[in-house]
Formats: C-alpha cells, structure tokens, sequence
C-alpha cells in the first residue's frame, strides 16, 4: 500500500508535535505503523493522503454513531457556523440539547455541557467532593477516564496501551486520594470502604469498560456499587463517555438498570465536534457555580457550532431508534466471524474487542495476558485489506449505523482470512 504522504506529513508532523500526534493513542507505536493521515471520510468509509480507502472501526474512537459528514449533522453545523462560531453567552441550541440529555437520561436533572470527556469526568468528580465534603475517590484498575491529575492512575487506553499505567508529571500529593480497585470485583470495593468508607465522596466507573479492551459488568457488579456507596454516602460515577448514547439512548445505565449519581457524557453528544457533558441529580448540581460553590468554566462551553452538531446527531438517534437493534445485529456478525476463527472476543452492543489471550478478559490483569505482537500483526493484516481497527490491543471496535451489510460481510470474509493465519 503506498503511504508515502502520510510518511513525509508524518515526518513533518514529529519535528512540531510530541511523537507526530495530538493524541498518543494515534501515534500507532504498539503496532508498528505510521499513522495515516486522512484526508476525508464518508460515510463508513475513510481515506488517506495517498487516496486508500478503509472501511473505519475507529469511527474517531466512538463519536460516528452516524458515520462520517452525516448530511443532517453537516447541514446544522453550517447553519450553526454562518449564525457566528462562538458567543461565549446562552443561546437556544444549549437549552434543546441540554433537554435531550435529560428526556433520554433521566437520572440528569441537570447538566453542564463541557469541551471534553476528560473535563466531564474531571467536573463530575469535583462535583461529587464538593457535594460530600469528601477527599477521596475509587477508581478501577483499566478504567480510563481522561487525564485529569487525579484520575491518571492504572489507567487504560493510551497509558495501558504504552505500558505505562500512570503519568509522569502527576505530583503523588495530587493521586494519593485516588484508591484503586478492581474491574468486577464488588468484594475490593468493600475492602476500600471497609478502611476508608466515610472519606470516599465517589466511586467513578466506566459502566462497560472499553479502555482494556471492551469489558462488560459482570451480573451484579454495578448493583454492588450502586449498594455500597449509598450504604457509606458515597456517590456513584458512571463514566459514559463512551456508553452514552451508544449502548442505546439511555445509554448503560438504562442497559443494566442501575442509576448513577452523577453521570459524565462525550463523543457521540458531541455529533464529532469538542462536546461534552456532566450531571445527575439536581441537588448536587446544585453545588455547581453559579449555584454553589464548586468552581467549573469554559470559554467555549456549549458552544453553538458544537452543540448544533451534538442536537442533530441526538435528533437523528431519537427519531431512529432502530439503529440500535441494527448496530447490534452488525456487531454481532462481526462477533461471529472472529469466534468461528477461534478468536477470543468480547462485545457489548456495538462495543467490540478481539483479545489475543486465552483468558476469558474480565480486569486489568487478565487483559494485561494479551499478545500485544499478535494483535498489532491482526492490525496490520487487517489495514492490508482495507479495514481500519484501532492501533491498539486496549481499545474498541466501534460499528456505525452507516456500516451497510456488504461492508459487514467484507470485513467478516477479512477476519476469518486472517484470522485463520494465527
Ligand atoms: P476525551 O477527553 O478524550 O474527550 O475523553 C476522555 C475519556 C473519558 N472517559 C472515557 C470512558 C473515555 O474512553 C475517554 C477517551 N477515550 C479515548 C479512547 N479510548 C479517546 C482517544 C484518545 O485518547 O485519543
């Protein structure tokens, strides 16, 4: 495959930007890559500056429930764009969004858009200290949440992806309130708040883990958290950044029947642009400026252009809610294909991860048994056939309403080829 102007703007891009990237996870360094640059994408389809054309898994890492440039969600933004970029003030476009978010997510009763699932989650558990006058948090191993300070500890995605579970840079003042325990392990939970019950403002989880790989609650664990952190006054996180609006429009505490406290949305409220969003319960919103006293801003918090993109993407999901049952038959075929190779997988709704173990992948540990060589050669096997999964072992495949059944089927006759290889 000639790659050479993703070669020359890649070597252009490392001598202006840390490893060539805006985000680590896109450098490709775990699988032996130069990352593509892409020039434009449609539909379920993206190309790159050499004009290669790949079917797209990545789908910008979950925002493209809708695929790529949706006419309808192109359409609001330009209509957004020629009204002015930003205000920084309220406009009408925050209030339909913000109602959307509450009609399909009812445990938010109020909400504060933000820039990005990372201040989402940041605010969520700022949010959560203040309304507790607590310190501490729990975190799971795995689990990523953004690069908040605090947050950046055993971490998934980019920082198990580089091996490198917490961050450089982060003061241990800044992570010593930060108490970890292990995915789907409600008893390391209660050992935590056995010690340290009625300091822990907030348990922060990812519902279904997708940053070790996509990894599903196992029956019972989320109402194990639900139960211990009212039980100690806790409150409960769900990190739906991913989940949100993915898992379905109620997203996967409608899934799994378990009410957060406070939830923190991105990606696909965002419609692909900087957009995303954190709430719960009114009284602890409540505790948010300029209500109470818990400090949280944004220059361009809710802005129209974004919010324009976010509305429309959410109309679309509400107006077809059918493209759930189809984002799940599609995944489930692709579910299929690896299992009939004899590939170990995991898969939620349209949440999918091939994992190169021969463990059965629930946590941190066993998704550390991974072969990450294995996978990054599955990763370039499949990009020589014109697939585009994610350069990582601890990632998801995301499916798109827009991934038609020929697209499925290919990729399909693909995984069973290469995957045979193994
Ligand atoms: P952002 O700050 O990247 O918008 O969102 C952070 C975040 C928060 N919570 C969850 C569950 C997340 O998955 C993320 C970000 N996801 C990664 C991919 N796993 C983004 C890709 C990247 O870092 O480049």
């Amino acid at each position: 495959m000639d790659i050479r102007n993703s070669e020359r703007l890649y070597e252009r891009a490392k001598k202006l930007m840390p490893g060539g990237v805006n985000s680590p996870v896109r450098a490709c360094k775990n699988v032996g890559c130069t990352p593509l640059f892409i020039d434009h994408a449609k539909g379920s389809r993206i190309y790159d500056a050499d004009g290669n054309e790949f079917i797209d898994y990545v789908c910008s890492w979950g925002p493209n429930i809708l695929g790529h440039a949706d006419e309808d969600i192109i359409s609001a933004v330009q209509t957004a764009c020629g009204k002015g970029l930003t205000y920084g003030a309220c406009h009408e476009g925050e209030v339909e969004l913000a109602e959307r978010i509450k009609r399909n997510i009812p445990s938010i009763e109020l909400v504060r858009l933000v820039s990005s699932g990372t201040e989402a989650v940041m605010s969520a558990v700022r949010a959560a200290r203040g309304f507790t006058g607590r310190d501490r948090i729990v975190k799971f191993e795995g689990c990523y949440h953004g690069h908040s300070d605090g947050l950046l500890v055993r971490g998934g995605s980019g920082l198990l992806t580089a091996g490198v579970p917490d961050s450089a840079g982060v003061p241990k003042a800044f992570t010593d309130l930060t108490l970890v325990a292990r995915y789907n392990d409600a008893a390391s939970v209660s050992a935590l708040f056995e010690s340290f019950g009625e300091e822990i403002a907030a348990v922060v989880v990812e519902p279904c883990a997708a940053n070790m790989g996509v990894v599903p609650p196992v029956e019972g664990f989320l109402e194990a958290l639900r139960e211990i952190t009212l039980r100690y006054g806790a409150l409960l996180i769900f990190d739906e950044v991913i989940t949100g609006f993915r898992l379905g429009l109620g997203g996967a505490q409608e899934k799994y029947g378990v009410t957060p406290d406070l939830t923190a949305l991105g990606k696909i409220v965002g419609g692909g642009m900087p957009l995303a969003a954190y709430g719960g319960r009114t009284n602890i919103m409540e505790c948010i400026a300029p209500v109470g006293s818990v400090y949280q801003a944004g220059t361009l918090s809710g802005n129209p252009v974004a919010v324009a993109a976010g509305n429309a993407q959410l109309k679309k999901l509400e107006e077809q809610p059918q493209i759930y049952s189809e984002l799940d038959r599609k995944c489930a075929a692709i579910e299929r294909a690896f299992r009939e190779s004899g590939a170990n997988v995991n898969r939620e709704g349209s949440l999918l991860t091939v994992f190169f173990t021969d463990m059965a992948v629930t946590d941190y540990d066993s998704a550390k048994t991974c072969d990450i060589a294995a996978y990054a050669e599955h990763y370039r096997r499949l990009l020589s056939e014109g697939i585009y999964a994610a350069p990582s072992q601890f990632e998801a495949m995301f499916v798109s309403a827009v991934h038609s059944d020929e697209d499925i089927e290919r990729t399909c006759e693909v995984i069973k080829q290469t995957a045979k290889k193994f």
